[in-house]
């Protein structure tokens, strides 16, 4: 009888370590947020290694770190420009540099989470929309008001910039050699081995305004299911030391808001890992909070029902300038829910969104950080 026991009990252990040995590293990575968030939320902040309020590329330095004497658990980095081929991303930071950055954090055990606002590929603008929408009207109003209807056909449509990168469309090669550009540079984070370094990947977000390229306004729903199904299948079939790519991907759906156009737009199950929002407080306080918490309940719901990990993928209230925000205001809206982490956008001279020694809120953060829920790097690099 003892016998059978042990000879079964090996059995389920040899069991368990195949199943496990059978995750792919993007699966022990959503295993690993889902422990961790049993311990709280983790801190992640925007292009923390780079720059701070008062200071640009220190090595080692973080507002974060000098605030709270650690690394956020979580780094946001932004490949923008790195479809030009351009040395430096939009925010001028050094690919070579974002590289090393990515590499170091994964080795000190804390998690990486990639944006994308690629140029527009139609215009040959920016991410940024709202402008070329404004220029296209007033050029056609100018030209329909004196009769030249047939010249403001000719005008190109802002609107028509995801459909031009489908396929079939007159810059779909051109979008292809971004996409191959792009995944050149994703594929590159490896670690000393030569492993590809897993991470979080959040393209075309924010989706529910009308503020990017690939917008609620600009594109329709099948176009942007298609545009991301594009995106996904190209980067997912990428070649790395041990398989592909997919295998080290977490895909972030994040809108701004979830209801009613975010869901229209979702994915699906199959190619969505991580649900997000991005939440900012740009207008009242009151309006703020009940929009965080609305986000929060949303959030909580649908990561239930689509049995999703759950993030604020970008927040914050640009310069704070109330000491008390962090604790008053966001604490006691995020505190009666559980989710993986939230990620204020960068600290950067005018623009800064995240915790830092040089912030008015900087006492508040302090005070907040001493709490076991708020996680930063050391607190989560054993949790494997
Ligand atoms: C925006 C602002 C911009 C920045 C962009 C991409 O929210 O922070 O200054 O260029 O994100 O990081």
């Amino acid at each position: 009888m003892k016998k059978i026991v042990v000879l079964v009990a090996l059995f389920s252990f040899c069991i368990l370590n195949i199943s496990a040995a059978k995750q792919t590293p993007a699966e022990q990575l959503i295993q690993r947020l889902i422990k961790i968030q049993k311990k709280g939320y983790m801190y992640g902040h925007q292009d923390d290694p780079f720059y701070g309020i008062t200071w640009e590329y220190e090595d080692g330095r973080s507002d974060t770190k000098d605030l709270v004497g650690d690394y956020p658990a979580v780094m946001g980095f932004e490949l923008g420009g790195i479809e030009m081929d351009d040395a430096k991303n939009l925010d001028s930071v050094p690919f070579n540099r974002m590289r090393d950055e990515i590499i170091a954090h994964y080795n000190r055990g804390g998690i990486i989470t990639i944006s994308w606002h690629p140029r527009n590929p139609l215009l040959g603008t920016t991410a940024w929309i709202e402008n070329d929408v404004k220029a296209y009207n007033e050029a056609v109003a100018a030209l329909l008001k004196i009769n030249q209807g047939e010249l403001a056909k000719q005008i190109i449509d802002p609107k028509n910039t995801v459909k031009s990168i489908l396929p079939g469309g007159k810059k779909h090669q051109y979008f292809q050699s971004w996409l191959q550009k792009l995944t050149a540079f994703l594929t590159s984070l490896k670690d000393i081995k030569g492993n590809q370094i897993p991470f979080i990947f959040r393209p075309y977000h924010e989706n529910t305004g009308s503020w990017f390229w690939w917008g609620q306004d600009l594109c329709s729903d099948k176009e942007y299911l298609d545009l991301w199904a594009m995106t996904q299948d190209y980067i997912n079939a990428a070649s790395v030391k041990n398989g592909k790519l997919q295998d080290y991907l977490i895909w972030s759906y994040s809108p701004s808001w979830y209801y009613p156009s975010a869901i229209k737009r979702y994915p699906g199950d199959d190619r969505i890992q991580l649900l997000g929002s991005d939440v900012y407080m740009w207008g009242t306080e009151a309006d703020f909070i009940k929009q965080l918490d609305t986000e929060l309940q949303n959030l909580t719901r649908l990561g239930k029902e689509h049995n999703k990990v759950i993030a604020l993928t970008e927040c914050g209230y640009k310069n704070s300038p109330d000491p008390t925000w962090w604790q008053r205001v966001f604490k006691a809206t995020i505190e009666k829910y559980s989710f993986s982490y939230f990620l204020p956008w960068r600290n950067y001279k005018e623009e800064h969104f995240g915790a830092s020694p040089d912030a008015p809120t900087a006492k508040d953060f302090k005070q907040w950080a001493k709490n076991k829920k708020l996680l930063f790097c050391n607190d989560i690099k054993k949790i494997k």
